[in-house]
């Protein structure tokens, strides 16, 4: 029996709050996963999982089964509140900017008020703009000034403790980094970060490290902004080598041999829900200072249409042009569409109308009905220009002669 057993709510319950309260679960604490989606909740329930991630359905299936896990769609009262809501972005009023919106951060909080009582610890889990886990103060100070005297703050005046402890997980292999990774805990005060290590120790194996919340919100932001920026320059370097006869990969490669160089890879942009957004809320916090975060987004969203007009000018040197697309998703070896820059060159090739489009994607859902999707081998036999997308290990493997006679656009230098 875990000694420090806690009863645990957790709002939201997508890729992060579901392998969060599993996990939780399967150590011995009580939990009420929380949610607006009913039909996730009853298949939660029901011991299934709405989401693709791989090793989620046992651990699911185990915490259900031992019944220490529940799903529901309000919340109750508990020791400790985990939110961890998405946190999209509006578009600004002009350019590229990005915007963060909490709404769904504070409306967790709002349904969360009327449940807290003194001695609970709240912990945002989400990656936030800095300022969202004081926001959250606020908004239970308005709805229960009996818990947080909003007038001295800067005392530690609150009957409850506030934390940010942002996900760090990589898709594809949440389970095991949520064990595995490094943990930042920011508080409102030192106590309710000393508070969530005490809670996370009990199921992550690596370091928890302290600090306090705007700290903690910046480092998620930073963590995602520095690969953006690291990948910018690969994407840089990639146009550059192109114009200059230079096979990037090799030049990469190279480089790289130095003891204090590493360069990340070029591909045909940045996809995904996390990297290609949070930089905007650095950018958004101060936009005179940001000017290299800024920078490296619009190298970033610019590669495609890069790409695109590639695919475009090779068209040209055929009548009725076969344009293989290897490649939807937004990485390789999962299916997750969302931000894909190969969906976007894919969706704007067949808007183009320069010739007969086939798209090819291994691992889409039965439900994909965007555009027509066609076999590996049939894009293979009947393809003039292949271009190549994202690097699943289907497209790895390709007989290296079947490309013989093609015109190859290998935007991961997967067949370099
Ligand atoms: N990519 C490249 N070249 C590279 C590496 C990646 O073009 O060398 C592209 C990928 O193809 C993809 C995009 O970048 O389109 C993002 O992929 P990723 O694997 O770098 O990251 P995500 O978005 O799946 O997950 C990231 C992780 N953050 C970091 O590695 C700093 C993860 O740890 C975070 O938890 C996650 O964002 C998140 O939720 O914020």
């Amino acid at each position: 029996m875990n000694k420090n057993r806690q009863k645990i709510v957790v709002v939201g319950l997508g890729y992060i709050g579901l392998p969060t309260a599993s996990m939780l679960a399967t150590k011995g604490h009580q939990v009420l996963g929380v949610d607006i989606n009913e039909a996730a909740v009853n298949t939660i329930n029901s011991g299934k999982i709405h989401i693709v991630e791989p090793d989620l359905d046992i651990l699911v299936r185990s915490a259900v089964n031992s019944g220490n896990l529940r799903a529901s769609l309000v919340p109750e009262e508990a020791d400790t509140f985990i939110l961890a809501v998405p946190t999209p972005f509006k578009s600004g009023k002009e350019g590229p900017e990005k915007i963060p919106d909490i709404s769904f951060i504070e409306a967790a909080t709002r349904a969360i008020a009327p449940f807290l009582r003194e001695g609970n610890l709240v912990i945002l889990e989400s990656t936030s703009p800095v300022g969202t886990t004081e926001r959250i103060g606020e908004i239970i100070a308005e709805l229960r000034p009996d818990l947080i005297n909003a007038k001295c703050k800067t005392q530690h005046s609150t009957l409850i403790f506030i934390a940010h402890c942002p996900e760090r997980v990589l898709p594809g292999h949440i389970i095991r980094e949520l064990v595995d990774n490094d943990r930042i805990i920011g508080g409102l005060d030192k106590a309710s970060a000393e508070k969530a290590r005490d809670l996370y120790k009990t199921f992550c194996n690596g370091g928890i490290f302290l600090t306090d919340s705007k700290t903690a919100e910046m480092a998620k932001l930073v963590e995602n902004s520095s690969r953006d920026v690291n990948i910018a320059f690969a994407n840089e370097l990639s146009m550059i080598c192109d114009k200059l006869g230079i096979n990037v990969w090799e030049l990469i490669g190279l480089a790289n041999k130095h003891p204090r160089v590493n360069i990340l890879q070029p591909g045909p942009g940045v996809g995904g829900h996390c990297i290609a957004v949070d930089p905007w809320f650095i950018v958004a916090a101060a936009p005179n200072e940001a000017r290299m975060i800024r920078t490296a987004r619009e190298v970033n969203d610019a590669k495609p249409t890069w790409v695109l007009d590639k695919v475009i000018a090779k068209s040209t040197r055929f009548k009725n042009p076969v344009i293989g697309c290897l490649g939807l998703a937004f990485k390789a070896n999962i299916d997750d569409l969302r931000e894909s820059p190969a969906m976007c060159i894919t969706r704007d090739l067949i808007n183009a109308g320069v010739g007969r489009v086939m798209a090819c994607e291994p691992n889409a859902h039965d439900g994909f009905k965007e555009f027509p999707l066609f076999e590996l081998g049939e894009v293979l036999r009947e393809a003039d220009i292949l271009l190549l997308l994202v690097d699943h290990e289907e497209f790895q493997g390709v007989d290296r002669e079947l490309l013989k006679e093609k015109v190859l656009i290998d935007t991961r230098g997967v067949w370099r």
